[in-house]
């Protein structure tokens, strides 16, 4: 049994559909009543929390997901075999018993729709965008949600009194800024000292006119920056002519997503009534004194501690013009164009039954549709009923996720590492479920404004959550389809997915492929390189196109193959040139050091991992040069063993991603080893010993549950920001160990 702490046991994590909602003592299982029940608070309560919400994070400020997995353990726990496999050996044995030991554990954590719930915090700016927009929209949070935030903000605040852009980061205006105001609408006194020394980090690094342009935004919103400080979103763009290359619909989707609703919100300058409390913030967070700051001057100002991309000659032309075009413009078509930002914020809420393609896109949008269609309003109450799909509990408090979870991509993951080998067979009930759940989030339909809001045709495939948020994924796709065909491979379940249905899939994929021969994310990268120019964030980089990346083309690749060597005879000429010119977009991406940078997890290790998976399976068809590969092969793997440490794992940190350089952890992570170690083994290349020593550090690490301890953050986003992956913890160490087992203990 593990530890269930007294408060913790009153928060429930309701599921349906995919859906997940943390409820505080609800009154019946179904997340859609989640709301029904009013609650209050008792003084005991609260302290009670504060103690069962303890948390260091000057030891690792990353949670293990305790809240979720020590109740979900503790209810599900059951052997699911009691004859695992037996050798004579012993050094042999432990590698069985702790291949067993954790797909028994994990298992356990899987809910009765079958997939693995987790936590997928890790950003900081997002809780405050969403604690704005209910406070804006004067909605505000039940008071128990209200009390695990607060712990939540200051579980997270660094000794120096600021918070970072993500959990792991050094302090910047962003994160201090947006953590502050949040603080203060929650009830903080100012007095508190947590947020004075907080005060203190803000003044002393020059005060919150130096906020990145998204804090500009939300500051502008809040009535506390002037909207003459911020750069005119120019609204009038969505009415350019759709073929020039600067149409908004050719962003990567997730920045028109999120710039879409701020221009709404900058055309009809919404903020907040003056209030005391607005008042007072305003004498906070900055240096000089609010009436007296020239707004237009602060537009471009940013605090070095935050500045990640600067901003380019072209961009500073741009806002120029676009400023000036602010004085003057024509109210006409200034309506025009935000009545059709309505129309496509609309479409959008439809098409994710309002869940929205993310969390910042969420938050913006609530105020948009409470601004223009009233608080009592269907769709505005929609949009609250959805903020809490996007809030997580775990042992630092509530966070607000980086996405409506990360369901089909763990199942798919998870599922495919047990099915590794025959072990596999052991796990019937795991696998019986983990199907279901794939079966059910497949996108069989198109929302009827699909087209016309420029999404790219997409039923069949897969998405990164649920079938709900309805934005498929090229390379989640291609999880979805290795998924069913390992699964239907197992014999372990009775086939429902049809081969027209996987077909379909598979479509999708090849539709999604770039003329360069590389995938993307969402959708096709849309408009060329030098859209870049524009990035107006300063805090991310490459978030204008959709651009294509090394894991999204390995997994494609993959899944090709394996679909080509189920269906030989469909598209054979199309799937091979695909995956020939895909390979020839992995090949170029190799680094001389023989790595490849990652976009999406952390990083070096990471990439390689995907890469070599294509490679190698690539290798056997015998469709590329046979040479360049094994050279490109041999270099991976030359570079994975240099980076080997001494107690036989990897490790790297955020580093890695934000600088473009191999940061080594101070120690070896687990889920760095196991890619290293897939790796390895996929490559095929002797390299015994090397893998010996990383699968003992596995074992070594892991706990008599069968679990491994949560190390330090494995995703990221656009280059610069950190995202949780609780599952990885338990995914790749089992694969790794599974695929060891495969290799050299069957
Ligand atoms: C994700 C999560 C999944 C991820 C993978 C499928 C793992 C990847 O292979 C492709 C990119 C994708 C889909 C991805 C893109 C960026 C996302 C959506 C996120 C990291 C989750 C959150 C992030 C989103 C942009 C966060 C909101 C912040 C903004 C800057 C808008």
């Amino acid at each position: 049994m593990l530890e269930v702490k007294s408060s913790w046991k009153n928060w429930q994590l309701l599921i349906k559909n995919g859906r997940q909602i943390w409820a505080y003592k609800p009154s019946s299982k179904n997340p859609e009543d989640h709301l029904t029940n009013a609650t209050s608070l008792s003084d005991e309560e609260i302290q009670q929390f504060t103690k069962d919400f303890s948390f260091d994070n000057q030891k690792n400020p990353n949670s293990g997901d305790e809240v979720f997995r020590h109740q979900i353990y503790n209810q599900n726990y059951k052997k699911f075999t009691n004859s695992p496999p037996f050798t004579n050996d012993s050094e042999q044995q432990k590698v069985v018993d702790s291949l067993i030991n954790g797909i028994n554990y994990f298992s356990s954590l899987q809910n009765e729709e079958g997939f693995w719930s987790g936590d997928y915090g890790g950003p900081l700016f997002l809780l405050p965008g969403l604690l704005f927009a209910s406070y804006i929209t004067d909605s505000a949070f039940p008071r128990p949600h209200q009390e695990l935030m607060k712990i939540y903000l200051f579980n997270h605040q660094n000794l120096d009194g600021g918070w970072g852009m993500h959990i792991e980061d050094d302090s910047t205006m962003f994160g201090t800024v947006m953590q502050y105001v949040s603080l203060r609408i929650l009830g903080l006194e100012k007095e508190d000292p947590r947020l004075t020394q907080a005060r203190n980090w803000i003044t002393e690094n020059g005060g919150a006119t130096g906020i990145p342009s998204w804090g500009k935004f939300y500051l502008a919103t809040l009535n506390l920056f002037h909207w003459d400080g911020f750069n005119s979103l120019f609204p009038e763009m969505w009415l350019f002519p759709k073929w020039l290359p600067v149409h908004p619909s050719r962003y990567w989707c997730h920045s028109r997503m999120v710039y879409l609703p701020m221009a709404y919100c900058y055309s009809h300058r919404i903020q907040v009534p003056e209030n005391e409390l607005i008042i007072s913030l305003r004498e906070e967070i900055f240096v000089d004194d609010f009436s007296s700051i020239d707004w237009p001057k602060q537009r471009d100002k940013v605090c070095e501690k935050d500045s990640y991309t600067i901003q380019s000659p072209v961009l500073k032309w741009m806002n120029l013009f676009t400023n000036t075009y602010e004085k003057f413009h024509s109210s006409w078509i200034r309506k025009k164009a935000v009545s059709y930002i309505l129309d496509y914020i609309h479409a959008e809420d439809c098409q994710t039954k309002y869940i929205n393609i993310g969390p910042v896109s969420q938050a913006i949008n609530s105020i948009c549709v409470w601004h223009a269609h009233g608080k009592d309003s269907e769709q505005f109450q929609n949009h609250v009923n959805r903020w809490y799909d996007y809030l997580w509990v775990s042992e630092d408090g509530m966070k607000m996720s980086g996405y409506n979870g990360s369901q089909l991509w763990d199942v798919a993951f998870t599922t495919r590492a047990i099915l590794e080998s025959d072990i596999g067979q052991l796990f019937k009930p795991t696998i019986e479920k983990s199907y279901q759940f794939v079966e059910k989030m497949q996108i069989l339909e198109q929302h009827e404004t699909h087209e016309q809001f420029f999404r790219h045709p997409s039923t069949g495939g897969w998405p990164f959550s649920t079938v709900d948020h309805s934005w498929p994924i090229a390379d989640c796709t291609g999880q979805g389809v290795s998924t069913v065909l390992s699964i239907h491979h197992s014999g372990l379940v009775k086939p429902i997915i049809t081969e027209e249905r996987l077909k379909k899939a598979v479509d999708v994929i090849l539709g999604f492929q770039n003329k360069e021969g590389g995938w993307a994310t969402y959708e096709l990268t849309r408009a060329p390189k030098w859209l870049e120019k524009l990035n107006p964030s300063e805090i991310f980089a490459d978030i204008m196109i959709d651009y294509s990346w090394t894991e999204c083309t390995s997994t494609c690749i993959h899944t090709l193959i394996e679909a080509h060597e189920e269906y030989p005879d469909y598209k054979t000429e199309q799937l091979y040139s695909a995956i020939v010119q895909g390979l020839d977009f992995i090949i170029k991406k190799q680094r001389t050091d023989g790595s490849w940078y990652a976009g999406w997890g952390v990083c070096f290790t990471y990439a390689t991992w995907f890469a070599i998976e294509a490679l190698t399976k690539v290798r056997k068809m015998k469709i590329y040069d046979v040479t360049t590969l094994d050279q490109a092969i041999t270099k991976a793997n030359e570079f994975l063993i240099s980076k080997q440490k001494p107690d036989g794992g990897w490790g790297e940190t955020y580093k890695s991603c934000a600088n473009l350089v191999y940061t080594e952890a101070n120690e070896s992570q687990v889920v760095n080893t196991a890619w290293a170690l897939l790796s390895l083994m996929a490559a095929d290349d002797n390299n015994k010993e090397y893998i010996d020593q990383g699968i003992q550090l596995l074992i070594e690490k892991q706990t008599e549950h069968g679990d491994w301890l949560q190390e330090g953050i494995s995703g990221v986003f656009n280059y610069n920001c950190m995202i949780t992956y609780s599952a990885y913890r338990n995914t790749f160490p089992i694969w790794a160990l599974n695929r060891y087992y495969k290799l050299f203990l069957n």
